[in-house]
């Protein structure tokens, strides 16, 4: 499966067979970078009003408009279900964002990042320092690796695990097979949780029943959260979850004062509401 995105009349429109009939288009300004890497094409653009936009293999990964909803929710969600994370791992998410929101849990003490396209971080390291940020916290240890083939010699290593793939049609693919996920689970300490990105319940019926499926098969406590992001296809998308032992609902520790006004997406009543599911997705849950 590819994209067919396309540039016309200025628009940038974000076509793929993931999301069929519909597409999403953004005006664009200025094309500032579009060169070819070893794993995909990456192009990043000024739009109109979103700011600037990363795309890979014509696939919206992000605009500053609205990063920040996606970037805080699987960050802080499994973080804030974890009663002391010490060690994190982060897999995919060249950008940086993900790193920026872990980075500001102090009790966390290491930061494993793989992330297979080192062209990615570096072209954001020059376009998106607000994301890139991320990698100048001295936790952060940077391995350009393939995520798959990384956690899988990890054992009994990690309190969280956040992959922030991209869609499951190219380098991201094995990302969403149960092998992976059984890797995740062994490169887990005891109580140790995984949030993975979900993809859409509304646009990726099949996709999101697998990784329920594969978390509730492996995971003595699963679940699902979803949130808004309006430059997703369908303006919204979720995170897979799976815990060796927290429940994972409810945050588990505060969130103080001063951390929160460091947020604009996360609080503790939004951690809470990202589980109640639409009745349609319930029942679709229900008979996994
Ligand atoms: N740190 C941001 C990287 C973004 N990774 C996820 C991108 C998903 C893009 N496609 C969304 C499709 C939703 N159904």
């Amino acid at each position: 499966m590819k994209s067919y995105s396309k540039i016309l009349d200025g628009w940038f429109s974000e076509i793929c067979p993931m999301w069929p009939g519909i597409a999403l288009s953004l005006e664009i300004e200025k094309v500032l970078y579009s060169q070819k890497s070893k794993f995909q094409q990456i192009d990043m653009f000024q739009t109109k009003n979103h700011g600037k936009m990363l795309v890979l293999d014509g696939i919206i990964q992000l605009t500053q408009s609205d990063e920040f909803a996606y970037q805080e929710m699987l960050a802080h969600v499994p973080l804030f279900a974890h009663p002391n994370p010490e060690t994190v791992l982060v897999i995919g998410g060249g950008d940086g964002g993900i790193l920026r929101e872990v980075n500001r849990h102090d009790c966390i003490k290491t930061i494993d990042f793989c992330e297979v396209d080192e062209d990615v971080i570096n072209v954001c390291k020059e376009f998106l320092p607000d994301l890139a940020c991320g990698f100048d916290d001295p936790r952060v240890n940077v391995h350009i690796a393939d995520g798959n083939a990384f956690v899988k010699v990890q054992k009994n290593r990690y309190d969280i695990i956040i992959v922030d793939s991209s869609d499951p049609i190219g380098p991201g693919e094995a990302l969403f097979e149960q092998p992976f996920y059984q890797s995740l689970k062994t490169a887990l300490k005891p109580n140790g949780i995984i949030a993975t990105q979900g993809e859409s319940f509304f646009l990726h019926k099949e996709c999101v029943i697998n990784l329920i499926k594969i978390t509730k098969n492996l995971f003595p406590v699963q679940a699902y959260s979803y949130f808004l992001v309006p430059t997703y296809p369908g303006g919204n998308i979720g995170i897979c979850l799976g815990s060796l032992g927290p429940q994972l609902k409810k945050p588990c520790r505060d969130v103080t004062e001063k951390f929160q006004k460091q947020l604009k997406y996360y609080t503790p009543q939004i951690h809470e509401a990202s589980f109640v599911m639409p009745y349609f997705a319930t029942k679709m849950f229900e008979s996994i």
